[in-house]
């Protein structure tokens, strides 16, 4: 059978790469991605004498299509469809990396949360109930230090896992408030009853894309002449209708929604010792 593949994502400096060298030592290559000059690392790990692929994709904040590192990335979930993603969370910096990890959760990849950085947090007096973390967010998180090889055979032993349980992983949805979910609704309505094949990309993730103005699903969409004649309309009017209700832009006011679900848990599982040495005095 062929071997699982794992691909690490996450922010950049969130320790991806020390990850990476961690599972893989010695047994890595590195290469381009064509047409761009993004750097491709491939390698593999050994779990319990087997095989397993570890691909280290380049360092992003979001999965929008602004920059050639995003969109490496996101293809690659896209296209080629790995296994399992760990995603690298510096746990000292936690709620801006989890933003990553809410998109990674949305695209509705079977994911693995490697809580990096461990001793950073400890030293900045930051206490991260990582059982609590994973109970909320509904997927596996490992407390790592990287740089000091702590945490990587319960790493992979939990990408292994998932990656056993990867077909019955289905994506997060978040609500952006009804007036964003009507609107949603009503254009994933329309790109359920379309033809293309979308593999991994649900309805719904296509949607909040099309809402959001993403050049390229919208290229991807034009490619499609009676999609777009349908979709583009009704995508036009949810918009503005939005922006003059909400008066935000849709992908402002999904980003809002993401920051207000991440907060909502990152209060349940953060607490900071200074802080509370201060309540004390
Ligand atoms: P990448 O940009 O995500 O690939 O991050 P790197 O793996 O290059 O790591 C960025 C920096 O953080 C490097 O100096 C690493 O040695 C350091 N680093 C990685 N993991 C840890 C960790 O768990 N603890 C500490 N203190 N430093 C780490
Ligand atoms: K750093
Ligand atoms: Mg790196």
């Amino acid at each position: 059978t062929r071997p699982y593949t794992i691909a690490l994502a996450g922010n950049p400096n969130a320790g991806k790469t020390s990850v990476f060298n961690a599972l893989t030592g010695a047994r890595q290559h590195v290469g381009n991605y064509p047409g761009v000059t993004v750097e491709y690392k491939e390698g593999s790990a050994l779990h319990e004498g087997k095989k397993v692929a570890v691909v280290d994709l380049p360092g992003t904040y979001s999965l929008t299509a602004y920059s050639p590192e995003e969109l490496v990335s996101r293809n690659y979930l896209i296209g080629q469809r790995p296994d399992v993603v760990v995603d690298v969370v510096d746990a000292s910096n936690l709620e801006r990396n989890l933003y990553l990890a809410v998109q990674l959760m949305e695209l509705g990849v079977p994911l693995v949360i490697c809580l990096n950085m461990m001793d950073v947090a400890k030293t900045r007096g930051l206490r991260i109930d990582a059982a609590k973390l994973s109970q909320l967010l509904g997927v596996p998180v490992v407390p790592t230090v990287a740089r000091q090889n702590q945490g990587m055979d319960d790493l992979l032993a939990a990408a292994v896992q998932v990656a056993q349980s990867a077909p019955e992983w289905r994506p997060l949805n978040i609500s952006y408030g009804s007036d964003v979910d009507q609107g949603v609704a009503e254009l994933a309505d329309i790109l359920q009853g379309a033809q293309e094949r979308r593999g991994l990309l649900s309805a719904r993730w296509l949607a909040v894309k099309c809402l959001e103005g993403d050049q390229e699903v919208m290229d991807r969409v034009r490619e499609t002449p009676e999609l777009a004649d349908k979709l583009l309309p009704v995508c036009r009017r949810v918009a503005a209708h939005i922006k003059s209700t909400m008066d935000d832009d849709p992908d402002s006011i999904v980003a809002d929604y993401r920051y207000g679900y991440i907060t909502g848990i990152t209060r349940q599982v953060v607490s900071s010792e200074r802080e509370v040495r201060m309540d004390l005095s």
